[in-house]
């Protein structure tokens, strides 16, 4: 059947467009909406995808959901009075997002399955000039938001290119795939991985999970919300605010605190090492899922079904080094060979290394990858960043969070683009970008905060800190000062060009 989405990706791209967005998640569909409210007729959503949905809409895998509260994680303009359970499953946040694209009416902005090649600013003309698949396009500014998860991280193991079964990554879930009765491994023991074990504990035939770090998992609080709740949510009014505001706050009091000081974990850790009690009664198996560095270090994850799921009798927990692939099974250090029919690599995504930078050049030609190979993965406001004139990155360098709902962050990040474009065109400029010493010093101060932070303290390596161990993707104060610091465009913080070229 042909969908919307279809439809719209055979739209021809335009030639030029005042704004043009990357990306079709929470991100670009959010940013195409308040354009679109905000009365910006000249704009353009691309994604290679079909379809808006972002990671919601790629991670597919069996298990999918959000570990961040329903009420928190939707939109504060297009609250969902039909969250079924308190933590969304992925089809129902996939479903809303796709509802709320076509009850917006943005749909026709959307241009899908095409895929941004290059971007490179045009000095002389002052727009940015967009290579993709599906033909060139010049736009003023840029908003990227194709999010900080979004590139799957394959495992650099000896033999793995030589694997004869199937192999997949978990956001890129082969759903043909038959794995009923088949021996199944899945490397990594991350967010995703420990929501893919219990279900395939279900149906494989064998399964082995191969450990590198035992991550910290407390219980998941989640239940189906009653008839009579999802009622009061529809009808009552405010209520549904109410109760978002409740479970914002009680994570924001709670969480930035502990990152700074550890000591207040300590309830959280006795409840995850009860997790493991609860869930595994043999002590062996307790001693190696229980992890070695502090919580918070790493994202802390929710599940009342892995340990169970660890503790059968036809899963197997492997934490022996893995030296190779064979055709046919795993090798680890010790020499054993695991057979192995399908392969399930849950290794994450490229966090500090985006693909994207490579593909983004600024001023003199010089890639986002060039500039942040120097200073790190750094932006001004996690937004903006120094030589790169009109860009805007939705879930730019730390912004990211471990506690709380990235919709919050974005939408912080939408206001301050919205200003910034409103300062354009009430000022007649042509150009803004961020003073490279007030984007230097914002980082340093936050840079300052972060070695004060559980997740440089807490004895683990993690995808939070990049290759110098320098945390450059998590937010590391309240929600609340990230809001007010966005809240507004600060001109002043911007060289900025009129119309003609006169810089200020
Ligand atoms: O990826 P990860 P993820 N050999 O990078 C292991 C969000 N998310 O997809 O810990 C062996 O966290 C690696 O081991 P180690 C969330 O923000 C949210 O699970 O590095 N193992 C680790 O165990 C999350 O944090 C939700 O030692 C290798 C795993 O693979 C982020 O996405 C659900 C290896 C990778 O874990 C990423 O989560 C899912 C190798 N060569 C994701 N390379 C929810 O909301 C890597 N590993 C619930």
């Amino acid at each position: 059947a042909t969908t919307d989405q279809d439809h719209e990706a055979a739209a021809p791209l335009p030639t030029h467009v005042r704004v043009l967005v990357v990306g079709a998640g929470f991100a670009g569909l959010g940013t195409a909406i308040k354009l679109d409210e905000d009365g910006v007729t000249d704009f353009v959503v691309l994604d290679k995808g079909h379809g808006v949905g972002g990671t919601w809409r790629d991670n597919t895998y069996p298990g999918a959901a959000c570990d961040v509260p329903s009420q928190l994680y939707s939109f504060s303009f297009a609250p969902n009075p039909d969250w079924t359970r308190s933590f969304s499953t992925q089809p129902e946040i996939h479903a809303y997002l796709e509802r709320t694209a076509r009850e917006a009416g943005v749909l026709d902005r959307f241009r899908f399955g095409v895929t941004v090649q290059d971007a490179a600013w045009d000095e002389a003309d002052r727009v940015w000039h967009v290579s993709t698949d599906a033909g060139d396009v010049t736009a003023d500014v840029m908003v990227t938001g194709s999010g900080g998860l979004s590139e799957p991280r394959l495992p650099d193991i000896e033999g793995i290119d030589s694997f004869e079964g199937e192999v997949f990554h978990s956001a890129r879930w082969d759903h043909d795939a038959d794995l009923r009765g088949k021996r199944v491994a899945v490397i990594g023991t991350g967010a995703s991985a420990i929501q893919i074990v219990p279900q395939l504990a279900r149906t494989v035939g064998h399964l082995d999970v191969y450990q590198r770090t035992a991550p910290w998992v407390v219980p998941r609080q989640d239940r189906k919300y009653s008839w009579v709740e999802r009622q009061a949510l529809r009808h009552v009014p405010g209520l549904q605010r109410l109760y978002r505001l409740g479970v914002f706050l009680a994570r924001e009091t709670y969480v930035p605190a502990f990152t700074v000081q550890p000591d207040i974990a300590k309830p959280a850790e006795l409840m995850a090492r009860a997790n493991i009690r609860k869930g595994i009664s043999d002590p062996d198996l307790q001693a190696r899922v229980t992890p070695d560095f502090k919580l918070g270090c790493k994202r802390v994850l929710i599940s009342n079904e892995y340990y169970p799921a660890l503790a059968q009798d036809h899963v197997d927990l492997v934490t022996d080094r893995i030296a190779r692939v064979t055709p046919t099974g795993i090798v680890t250090a010790d020499g054993t060979e695991r057979p192995v029919d399908v392969l399930v690599v849950a290794t994450g995504f490229h966090t500090t290394d985006q693909p994207i930078a490579h593909h983004l050049k600024g001023r003199g030609g010089r890639t986002l990858a060039d500039v942040w190979r120097e200073q790190g993965m750094t932006a001004y406001k996690g937004t903006t960043i120094a030589g790169f004139p009109n860009l805007f990155q939705l879930v730019g360098p730390n912004t990211g969070l471990g506690h709380s709902s990235m919709v919050f962050v974005i939408e912080s990040q939408i206001r301050y683009v919205r200003g910034a474009l409103a300062t354009m065109s009430e000022q007649g400029l042509a150009t803004v970008e961020p003073r490279p010493e007030v984007q230097r010093r914002w980082n340093s101060r936050l840079q300052r905060r972060m070695e004060r932070t559980v997740w440089h303290q807490g004895g683990c390596a993690s995808w939070y800190l990049d290759e110098h161990g320098r945390n450059t993707t998590l937010w590391p104060r309240s929600l609340l000062t990230l809001r007010a610091q966005l809240a507004r465009f600060d001109r002043d913080a911007y060289v900025v060009t009129t119309t003609p070229q006169e810089e200020t």
